[in-house]
């Protein structure tokens, strides 16, 4: 069956109009020539037998260049779990005879007598049989309505084919939508007051809603819905995709949370930013950065091996919530495999209540305005993204550590599973079975952690008790308590109870090394603000030089002890925590102006892994 439900009467020929359609083969001239010219291959580790006059008129011998284009073209390249095999395959053989599949085909029209190109000629043939096949099965792959598959690797991942591109009604580029953006007041001049209907950049719901139903639909029909990618029990579906009903209304559907892993390739970019708090300008302003730096083209990122992490916190205490998630569901849905947002403890209908984001919905749209089904879209976000590369994963999340959950099982679980729901949390049963986690504490952490951990089913991410993944916070120096409560937010963990989560929480192949999160601001100059501001808005908890002695010290005497350069080691077993945007309250009280992002290039060892800390000043005036 096809997309529409019509039978496929010609699968050959309607895979090949498919292929045709999307073949849109990457230009050579946009991968650096001289740079890649005597690296192995970096999917397979394959090294180029020719080099520089490759055997092809000198193109380019890039496995990256390859995979991508056969994802691009064949619906099976998107499913790590059948192709994974196939592709280290097809790569060796590209990669060894200096092929570009790009001229493939026509090379090997007029060269298939020679012997040197058997091999070749065969896979691709083999291809060729293989878009047959995928046009008969390929459905099966990449959802009925061949919506992109959420593939593992975004190396190897292909741009999602044209036909099911979402394009808005509105803004069809980002310099529409940021001429639109740059009108808006500043969240620090408006103090809380909505904007100027007439300046609003979404005229009405609708505008947003297209996003927001473009995103539903990609939920629905992407890997979230195929039960292989799910490790252990999977969603109650008809509830888990039913749009239409919230957890927290009646006839209400179960809370269903959930974490993610994803596998990406050494060398792979992954941006990284924390909480955006209704501050468009900061947003734009990043997403400007992207496109002047090549990276993005409008919403479009430019390159396979780039991902995008945002931390949590898009709405509230800010006046552009709406415009802040229109921009992260545009980048989303461009980039469905690379574009990453992970579940603060903001988004929940709990917090939006509380802290403006409804009440700007509201007054911005009235009762168009459809909350549930806004509040809808966080359930589609997972509570933690463990990032992996080779051996080593990093934990990105909003908030802490969550003792109640064991990521062993999908951490090693094989590339094609990719989720896991949260479930029912056992946190006093894992230090029951783990006294190690209470090993450095004293009597009052030890008594503090023993009656207030619990096991529970979480109802929401507040009910009974808060998820430590959407919640907790780290110590900030060492010195501090290895268990703490903080009676406003909730549990802090210290720098050996972390260590101990995150040795025990690592699989046999893969280990859990590093934690990248947000949250932990105030708008009071304390030790952690202190230390994020004059960090240029990233902080790695318990640096060797300093300690609780110089806890609240002035920026003379800290710029001592912080890591304060562009670029940082990551270490093991280190937590980062990047900075809140300025056009905030935070911004405001505590006197800074600069949005931080954070680009961490992975390697194939930890200590290849390198975090570069970008700075970008904001106008919030
Ligand atoms: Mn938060």
């Amino acid at each position: 069956m096809n997309s529409d439900g019509q039978p496929s009467l010609r699968p050959l020929e309607r895979a090949r109009t498919r292929v045709m359609k999307h073949f849109d083969p990457v230009p050579s001239r946009t991968v650096d020539l001289p740079k890649l010219r005597n690296r192995q291959c970096g999917l397979c580790g394959a090294p180029s037998r020719r080099r520089g006059t490759a055997g092809l008129s000198g193109e380019l011998p890039s496995t990256h260049h390859a995979s991508s284009w056969y994802s691009r073209v064949i619906p099976f390249f998107r499913d790590r779990a059948i192709t994974d095999l196939l592709r280290r395959a097809l790569c060796r053989t590209l990669y060894r005879n200096d092929l570009n599949p790009t001229k493939f085909a026509t090379k090997c029209a007029t060269k298939s007598q020679s012997s040197a190109f058997a091999g070749p000629v065969l896979a691709h043939w083999a291809l060729w049989l293989l878009i047959a096949i995928s046009g008969l099965f390929g459905a099966g792959q990449v959802g009925s309505s061949g919506a992109p598959a959420l593939a593992a690797n975004p190396a190897v991942t292909a741009a999602s084919p044209v036909s099911d591109r979402f394009v808005p009604s509105v803004y069809k580029t980002f310099a529409e939508w940021k001429a639109a953006c740059d009108r808006l007041p500043s969240n620090r001049s408006l103090k809380l007051s909505l904007p100027p209907k007439e300046l609003l950049p979404l005229e009405n719901f609708g505008q947003f809603e297209e996003v927001l139903e473009a995103f539903f639909k990609l939920s629905k029909e992407g890997t979230l819905a195929q039960s292989s990618a799910w490790l252990g029990q999977e969603p109650v579906k008809p509830q888990f995709f039913n749009t239409d009903a919230v957890y927290f209304l009646k006839p209400s559907i179960p809370f269903q949370p959930f974490v993610q892993r994803e596998l990406v390739t050494p060398g792979t970019q992954i941006f990284l930013h924390g909480d955006l708090h209704g501050d468009i300008r900061s947003l734009v302003a990043w997403v400007d950065w992207m496109n002047r730096n090549g990276y993005l083209r409008d919403f479009r990122l430019t390159r396979p091996d780039l991902d995008v992490v945002f931390l949590g916190d898009y709405t509230d205490r800010g006046m552009f919530g709406i415009e802040v998630l229109y921009t992260l569901l545009r980048l989303k849905l461009e980039n469905p495999t690379q574009v990453w947002l992970v579940r603060g403890n903001h988004e929940d209908v709990s917090l939006t209540t509380r802290y403006g984001f409804i009440a700007e919905g509201r007054g911005k749209y009235g009762r168009d305005f459809d909350a549930k089904r806004v509040m809808r879209l966080y359930d589609f976000l997972p509570l933690v993204l463990y990032l992996g590369c080779e051996t080593n994963l990093a934990q990105c999340n909003h908030g802490g550590m969550e003792p109640g959950f064991d990521p062993r099982a999908l951490l090693d679980a094989p590339e094609s599973v990719r989720y896991q729901l949260l479930g029912r949390l056992g946190q006093q049963q894992f230090l029951k079975t783990h006294p190690g986690l209470a090993s450095s504490f004293n009597a009052r952490e030890r008594h503090l952690m023993e009656s207030s951990l619990g096991d529970f089913q979480p109802e929401s991410p507040t009910v009974p008790a808060v998820i430590g993944f959407m919640w907790n916070d780290f110590s900030v120096v060492r010195g501090e308590p290895q268990f703490d409560f903080d009676p406003g937010r909730a549990f802090i963990y210290g720098e050996q109870a972390t260590k101990f989560l995150l040795q025990q929480g690592s699989g046999s192949e893969r280990r859990l090394q590093v934690v990248f999160r947000a949250h932990q601001h105030a708008t009071i100059t304390n030790a952690m603000m202190r230390r994020l501001i004059l960090g240029h808005g990233v902080y790695r908890h318990w640096q060797e030089n300093d300690s609780i002695a110089f806890g609240q010290s002035e920026p003379p005497v800290l710029s001592q002890k912080i890591d304060m350069t562009e670029e940082r080691k990551v270490t093991p077993y280190s937590v980062w925590t990047f900075n809140v945007v300025p056009d905030s309250v935070y911004g405001e009280l505590l006197n800074y102006s600069f949005d931080t992002f954070g680009l961490l290039t992975t390697g194939k060892a930890l200590e290849d892994w390198k975090l570069r800390v970008i700075n970008q000043t904001i106008r919030t005036r």
